[in-house]
């Protein structure tokens, strides 16, 4: 990887790689951006001069100090700013940049462009991630409360060609002639961050690597300093993100234990509905299956003869085992009330408690669902302490609308009053499974007694009731922009108190799985983290197509991109969840080949593998789907047309000498594939399509695969031998 030089060119700061690799970036400063009444106001700096570790500069606000520090690592460089105020009065700070370029800035990647290919990560666990074309416009959902489930409220997309905003890092790979910038922060502890690009035909306007400090007060003589930035080039963007995300990981101390967990999931069959019994037949079922297939028990239920005779995979449970027990999990419908975690509802008449022994005598580890940082409004929780809650800044009610909200602010603003009060709960999560009418709010989690609450409900929840898998849903809640206890916290460090106190309850020995989460400030607090929006019994629909954007929320199509486009912080930052693997033929509108297609990436990708069916009602050769599935697990996987396409649509995994390649079609018609193994450095021995069986001739260097349907994928299957050494995709 060619390393990158910096220097200092006419006060500003400047990145090169050497000749054979034409990256650059000139006319970098650093930028702080302060809250003056209702304005923000862009600090313009002096020329940068150099210090011992790096650059100095003064703001145009003279009283601001910044100091850059600039430090070399193998093959890459390190960016952070501190900001020191100097004046008599504080400061409200909004952004601090340790690299910020506008129009006069030159920023290079490759020849020209036009064929750069952006990688847009998104804020949390369900906001879509993809790389961009620089004419397509990257879109938010249509409705404000939709944006507030699925994206960052404080930063709404621009909605126009060339303007993307990438949470946390960004890769630019140029497809024509091969290069690729990573900008990427290290550390997510203390602020949210982001790269800003805009790009119009006439140029750069803008490029920033900026940390969101969400207006904190700076009093006089503090200093700020905004997350360590990490930027290197290169042509293998690949190898880029990989490095970048084990730097982070590193550096956040990420929780990688051995193996991904196995489990069962409540919410995709039975939804809020779940009872009980069904946990209880589940769990019967799964123990039965296990019985059977432990090599002792009488029948297995194994794959297929040309399936076990070429994959080197074990069985779903006896090699699950291995990372310990697989789990079965109460997913939402259990809980008296949204808010309300230590009391359930009557369709578990023997409690909680009782139900987390019977799963356990069964043979598995006991998981459940909540959504600690949010409670609605009829729980005890909000009755109790409703100023435990995050207020709304003016004019937010209608960012995160609910029938009742609506209609009271019109009620309102009717009879003369203040349209959107300030001070008001603020509201967090408008969900119809729960309620038409109205939404749950947001906890403080900068406030002590909230704070002490978690840690109590974690504690009660692993340690009295027996629950060692807690999966933490809706937690973005935490991160709302609003008012808080803590005026001096940022939205990340909120999040990341409540994470802790959740961690510091539940004690090292239990599986944190997050979800609905903003993702930087949770690495090395969380085991596990959803990296995409839910999937679904059916592919996509217009509510997924139109008022998601097609990209953020539920959707079996929309959970599967990010499983592809997000595979590279697994085991690096967590253990990816993909979301639950569906593989019944009832009550779901998924076609076999979909089923496939979801079965081969959730495998291929080596993540959690958490089944969601009625087990006991599973065909045979639905259960062995299952068994195939998890038989591929545990490879490298790398998406590698990940700046090509919207969603990759070839994966090829890395297995112990084995190799399988899965080939997709996501598109709506049926579609011709011809696979180059030159380009994935495989050999041309044999290869087998492992759902089908079928051996595949490679002529040429060339397999054809013929007609791929729509939403369908053909696994390739590469068996150990002779492939020529050396060679990269
Ligand atoms: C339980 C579910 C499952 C699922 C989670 C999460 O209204 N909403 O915007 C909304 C978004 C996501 C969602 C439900 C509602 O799903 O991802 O696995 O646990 O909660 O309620």
């Amino acid at each position: 990887m060619p390393a990158l030089g910096a220097e200092l060119r006419d006060g500003c700061v400047a990145f090169g790689a050497h000749e054979t690799c034409w990256v650059e970036l000139a006319g970098g400063v650093p930028r702080v951006v302060i809250r003056r009444g209702p304005a923000s106001l862009a600090l313009q700096t002096s020329p940068l001069q150099t210090t011992a570790d790096g650059y100095t500069a003064r703001c145009s606000d003279p009283e601001l100090r910044l100091d850059l520090r600039c430090e070399p690592r193998a093959d890459a460089w390190i960016l952070q700013l501190t900001v020191e105020n100097q004046s008599t009065g504080s400061l409200s700070i909004e952004e601090l940049a340790p690299l910020w370029m506008g129009p006069t800035g030159q920023v290079r990647v490759g020849a020209g462009m036009d064929r750069w290919s952006v990688f847009r990560n998104g804020y949390q666990s369900w906001s879509g991630a993809r790389a961009y074309r620089m004419d397509e416009i990257d879109r938010d959902p249509v409705l404000g409360f939709l944006r507030t489930t699925h994206t960052d409220a404080r930063h709404p997309s621009v909605g126009r060609a060339g303007a993307l905003r990438s949470d946390l890092f960004t890769v630019v790979k140029n497809l024509r002639s091969g290069e690729a910038l990573c900008l990427g922060f290290l550390d997510a502890r203390h602020a949210f961050s982001a790269i800003r690009l805009d790009v119009r035909s006439d140029g750069l306007r803008e490029l920033a690597a900026a940390c969101d400090f969400d207006g904190i007060e700076l009093a006089p003589g503090a200093r700020l300093v905004s997350e360590p930035l990490w930027i290197a080039a290169g042509f293998d963007e690949r190898a880029l993100l990989a490095q970048y995300a084990v730097t982070l990981g590193e550096v956040m101390q990420a929780r990688v234990g051995a193996q991904p967990p196995v489990g069962w999931c409540s919410w995709y069959y039975y939804f809020t509905g779940v009872t009980e019994t069904d946990v209880l037949r589940n769990a019967e079922a799964l123990a039965a299956k296990r019985a059977r297939a432990r090599p002792e028990g009488r029948e297995r239920c194994s794959p297929p003869r040309n399936w076990a005779s070429v994959v080197r995979g074990g069985a779903l449970f006896q090699r699950g085992e291995l990372a310990g027990k697989p789990y079965v999990m109460v997913d939402d419908g259990w809980e008296s009330a949204i808010g309300d975690w230590l009391a359930w509802n009557e369709k578990f008449p023997h409690g909680m408690p009782w139900l987390a022994e019977r799963i356990r005598a069964a043979g598995f580890d006991a998981g459940i669902w909540l959504a600690p940082f949010i409670a609605r409004p009829e729980s005890r929780l909000f009755r109790d302490h409703p100023d435990w809650f995050v207020r709304a800044h003016a004019g937010l009610h209608l960012w995160a609308f609910d029938p009742s909200t609506l209609l009271r602010t019109c009620l309102r603003q009717w009879s003369g009053g203040e349209a959107r009060p300030r001070g008001r709960p603020r509201t967090a999560v408008w969900n119809p499974a729960w309620s038409l009418w109205r939404s749950a709010y947001a906890l403080d989690t900068t406030h002590p007694e909230a704070l002490d609450w978690l840690w109590r409900l974690a504690r009660t929840l692993v340690h009295e009731w027996g629950y060692r898998i807690l999966k933490l849903d809706f937690l973005f809640a935490a991160a709302l922009p609003g008012e808080r206890y803590d005026r001096g916290a940022t939205r990340a460090q909120a999040l990341r108190r409540g994470l802790e106190a959740i961690r510091s309850g539940a004690g090292e020995g239990a599986f944190l799985l997050g979800c609905g989460c903003p993702l930087g400030p949770a690495v090395g607090v969380v085991d596990g983290m959803r990296i995409g929006p839910d999937v679904a019994p059916f592919w996509s629909n217009w509510l997924s197509r139109w008022l998601l954007a097609d990209r953020h929320g539920v959707a079996t199509r929309n959970a599967i991109r990010n499983t592809l486009t997000r595979a590279f912080m697994h085991r690096r930052w967590w253990f990816n969840d993909p979301d639950c693997l569906m593989v019944r033929d009832t009550r779901t509108r998924l076609t076999r080949d979909e089923v496939q297609s979801l079965a081969t990436v959730i495998a291929l990708t080596d993540g959690m593998f958490v089944m969601s069916d009625a087990i006991d009602e599973l065909p045979d050769e639905r259960w062995v789907l299952l068994e195939q599935a998890y038989s591929l697990t545990g490879g490298t996987p790398t998406a590698v047309d990940l700046f090509e396409a919207d969603i990759p649509e070839l994966l090829l995994c890395e297995r112990g000498d084995e190799r399988l390649l899965g080939v997709f079609n996501f598109g709506e018609e049926s579609s011709t594939r011809v696979v180059d193994v030159g380009r994935f450095g495989l050999y041309e021995g044999e290869v087998i399509e492992l759902w089908s069986g079928r051996h595949l001739a490679v002529q040429d260097g060339w397999i054809q695969l013929g007609a791929i349907p729509a939403h369908g994928c053909r696994l390739l299957h590469f068996s150990a031998g002779h492939r020529p050494s050396g060679r990269s995709l």
